[in-house]
């Protein structure tokens, strides 16, 4: 289920001819899980009907059920960062996408989470960023939730980071990070504190808020 894959349907597809359409309606019919209607997704997402086709017949070619289990997107995710080990953050990303929490990423997950990460507002992003952080989905980012979350990101890099990183370089970011968006200083990030960070003409969390929606974008 690669970014680059379905990038890389969407822009072959373009060249098709439109008698492909027809038989995307028919393949849609076929499936086990029927995606929602696409009339219903187009009006959901920032995909439109043609856009959505495509994407569903990459997203049938990886999953032929119609859905993804968390050790297939674990599988697949893998695969893009063979240097390291990828499958703690593949479970957080993995519970970002499945937004009705119904243990599967289905195709309606799946084009929801996508078309905030290619063509959302900043808003928008920032939120789904905020969602991917707050682990235990409380409505709050706790230090701990901002470490496990950057340790499964070093876990992915693996040995390709350079310069190579000290054990207590994910603690010593989180300090950083936290310091900077938990304004209050209770001790948990709001959704507001997070925002309005990000937002700010900050180098730090310019970076921590690219470097999340960076890996978010590369993982799908
Ligand atoms: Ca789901
Ligand atoms: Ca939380
Ligand atoms: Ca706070």
């Amino acid at each position: 289920m690669g970014a680059l894959m379905v990038i890389f349907s969407l822009q072959k597809d373009q060249r098709r001819k439109r008698t492909d359409s027809v038989e995307d309606e028919l393949e849609l019919s076929a499936v086990r899980h029927r995606p929602e209607g696409l009339e219903q997704l187009e009006a959901l997402t920032r995909f439109n009907r043609k856009e959505l086709q495509i994407l569903y017949r990459g997203f049938k070619n990886e999953c032929p059920s119609g859905v993804v289990n968390e050790d297939t997107f674990k599988d697949i995710y893998s695969q893009f960062f063979p240097q390291g080990d990828a499958s703690t953050y593949a479970h957080f990303l993995f519970n970002a996408f499945d937004t009705d929490k119904d243990g599967s990423v289905s195709f309606e997950d799946f084009v929801m989470g996508l078309s905030i990460l290619l063509r959302g507002s900043v808003q928008e992003k920032l939120n789904w960023a905020f969602n991917l952080y707050d682990i235990n989905k409380d409505g709050y980012i706790t230090k701990e939730e901002m470490l496990d979350i950057m340790k499964a990101i070093y876990d992915m890099m693996g040995k390709c980071t350079y310069p190579l990183l000290k054990d207590d370089t994910p603690r010593q970011h989180v300090e950083i990070f936290f310091q900077k968006m938990d304004k209050n200083k209770d001790g948990v990030v709001t959704i507001d504190e997070f925002i309005d960070c990000c937002q700010n003409v900050s180098y730090f969390c310019l970076l921590f808020c690219n470097r999340i929606i960076c890996f978010a974008q590369c993982s799908i």
